[in-house]
């Protein structure tokens, strides 16, 4: 699927409007800031990054109509549009045989990065490494926060054909495309969700039992079926233990180590297969005391794009 030599295009995506803290839209600008481009170019890659753009455009848009609550769902018509232009620039990406590094941001973009992925790729599988399944629906949903739902709406499960998503989004993913790793707070409706469509699950406690390596072995059996086909990567930086990325909204203890998560990317590196890259829910939080912990969880992010471009492939 990659056309040599490979391009990265990188897309910051500084949005917070799926949850309700301030921080996460300051994420990608730290990672750029943090010389990610400069450092995918001397891993052999053309980078594709346009600094003088200006990516609040993009994740800001005027809603004249203003943004109530749709149901349960805050901030409904942001999410929407700015997930429907990321859908956009992903699936223009892919296409040119590129791959979109789409720098989070809040993870109500992982609507728009795999409903991107998916409008050229209808086959692609999907790795979710997240604390959390994000699998709520409008209806399940306990806190209206959009960053916990974007999987129900690429399943297109029941309550999710609603306006405005509606417009634009069609179900693109089935449930053996998808397969999650790291999970440990899940909500008791998700847990229905994922066992209604049979979703096959990594949580910390297989992660515990088998190890990474066989946990990836089996994530990539099931998915790609030992296969060539196109890879999503989706990597919520919350998936990762509290001491390694500290930085997030919604620490959970009991994470994935360093090394588990570099092991994942570097595994999806391997494969050749990967078609696109998220990275996120960095949050920063600019106050001085943060400002170390921040540091760090910038740093693993860099770290964790780099592994999965193909850093440590000798
Ligand atoms: N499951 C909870 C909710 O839906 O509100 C918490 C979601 C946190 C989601 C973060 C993005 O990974
Ligand atoms: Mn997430
Ligand atoms: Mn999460
Ligand atoms: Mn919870």
């Amino acid at each position: 699927y990659l056309s040599e030599p490979h391009t990265a295009a990188i897309i910051p995506c500084p949005f917070n409007g799926g949850q309700g803290r301030k921080g996460v839209e300051l994420g990608p600008n730290r990672l750029i800031q943090a010389g990610l481009p400069s450092q995918l170019t001397s891993l052999g890659w053309s980078v594709s990054y346009d600094p003088s753009e200006d990516p609040r455009e993009a994740v800001a848009p005027p809603l004249p109509e203003g943004d109530a609550p749709i149901g349960r769902m805050k901030n409904p018509r942001l999410v929407s549009e700015v997930n429907r232009k990321l859908m956009g620039r992903v699936g223009d990406a892919v296409g040119k045989g590129w791959l979109p590094v789409t720098l989070g941001g809040d993870h109500s973009l992982g609507m728009g990065t795999v409903a991107g992925t998916k409008s050229v790729h209808p086959d692609a599988a999907l790795i979710w490494v997240d604390a959390h399944a994000d699998i709520n629906t409008p209806e399940t949903t306990p806190s209206g926060n959009l960053h916990g739902l974007p999987v129900s709406f690429l399943l297109g499960l029941s309550g999710t054909d609603v306006a405005p998503f509606n417009s634009w989004m069609k179900p693109c993913l089935r449930p053996t495309d998808i397969v999650y790793i790291g999970l440990r707070d899940v909500d008791e409706g998700e847990k229905r969700l994922l066992r209604e469509n049979g979703i096959r699950c990594f949580t910390m406690h297989e992660v515990d039992k088998y190890g990474i390596g066989r946990v990836m072995e089996m994530a990539l059996d099931h998915v790609m079926g030992g296969r060539e086909m196109p890879l999503h990567l989706s990597f919520d930086v919350d998936a990762l233990d509290p001491t390694v990325a500290p930085s997030t909204g919604t620490p959970v203890r009991g994470g994935l180590t360093f090394r588990e998560g570099h092991y994942i990317t570097e595994a999806v590196a391997e494969t050749g297969c990967l078609v696109a890259l998220d990275i996120m829910r960095q949050e920063v939080n600019p106050s001085l005391k943060d400002s170390m912990s921040a540091d760090e969880t910038v740093a693993v992010g860099c770290s964790l794009a780099r592994a999965a471009l193909g850093e440590t492939l000798l």
